[in-house]
């Protein structure tokens, strides 16, 4: 198993841990994304406890915000703070690691949680970069139910208006969000059909929970020009987890211990 993939599983087990003690979180998505977190931040993105405040360093923004418990376990483990504690803080009262990404957490660059909003926010980042002469990258990534927000279509009309081609849209695409799939709830097929229309380059990665085409994605969408890229990455909500795997109520399920353990016990076979 290569070193990434590895990391992405180990990741799991963390993500596991951290909801089954809290009681709270959202581990159907912290699964589903957790690949693609752990290629930006061990892979592509030029972002690391050393250069927190450096005006160059790359911008990442988790828009699905619910799912902070997989980015605190990537960011503890990138050794911004010790993940232990946040491992064994998480949701509780009085912690700073809470269950939406706040930016009393060191490596956080947005508040988030209300869906929509990431986008936007990346294409003021990357249009500051472009303004200031400044050569970092900007990553967003969202989940296709949180496609259902309007808010999303201006960012994306915005981004190739000003021919963002230093910004990386991700979409965590799991065909499901928080009460069934996004078919039922909000319709968000063909979203490679609506980046292209809405003028952007599109970057399909047919499994998005292979963290090697996932890099692959990545340098791809560094050598495009002219427009803003979206990486439209095909995932499996619950992954890794055979009980959670593609099950809108795992959204954020509390297990039992008995749950919990077959879980660690799944996860800990494919790292076997
Ligand atoms: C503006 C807003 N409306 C509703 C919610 C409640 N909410 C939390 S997660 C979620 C579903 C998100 O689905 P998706 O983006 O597909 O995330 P994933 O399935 O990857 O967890 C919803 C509707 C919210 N956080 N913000």
């Amino acid at each position: 198993m290569d070193v990434l993939t590895k990391k992405a599983w180990e990741l799991r087990k963390d993500i596991v841990e951290m909801v089954y003690r809290s009681k709270a979180g959202h581990v159907g998505g912290d699964l589903s994304v957790i690949d693609i977190l752990t290629v930006l931040y061990f892979k592509v993105m030029n972002v690391s406890p050393e250069n927190v405040r450096n005006p160059n360093r790359d911008r990442f923004l988790l828009s699905k915000g619910h799912c902070a418990d997989a980015l605190y376990c990537v960011l503890g483990e990138k050794g911004f703070f010790d993940k232990q504690e946040a491992i064994e803080t998480f949701s509780q009262f009085g912690s700073r690691y809470i269950g939406h990404p706040n930016m009393a957490v060191p490596g956080i660059e947005m508040n988030a949680g209300s869906l929509g909003h990431g986008l936007s926010v990346g294409v003021g980042m990357a249009l500051a970069a472009k303004m200031n002469r400044k050569n970092y990258r900007t990553y967003v990534v969202l989940g296709d139910g949180e496609m259902a927000e309007g808010s999303n279509y201006e960012g994306m009309m915005a981004a190739a208006q000003y021919h963002l081609d230093n910004l990386c849209a991700t979409i965590d695409l799991n065909r499901l969000q928080i009460s069934g799939t996004t078919k039922e709830v909000m319709n968000s097929d063909s979203l490679s059909r609506k980046f292209e229309d809405f003028g952007w380059n599109v970057i399909e990665v047919k499994d998005g929970n292979n963290c090697l085409q996932l890099v692959e994605a990545y340098e791809q969408a560094e050598t495009l020009k002219g427009k803003p890229a979206a990486v439209i990455a095909h995932t499996t909500k619950g992954k890794g987890v055979s009980f959670m795997e593609n099950t809108a109520s795992w959204h954020h399920g509390v297990m039992t211990e008995e749950q919990y353990l077959q879980a660690v016990k799944e996860l800990e076979e494919v790292l076997a």
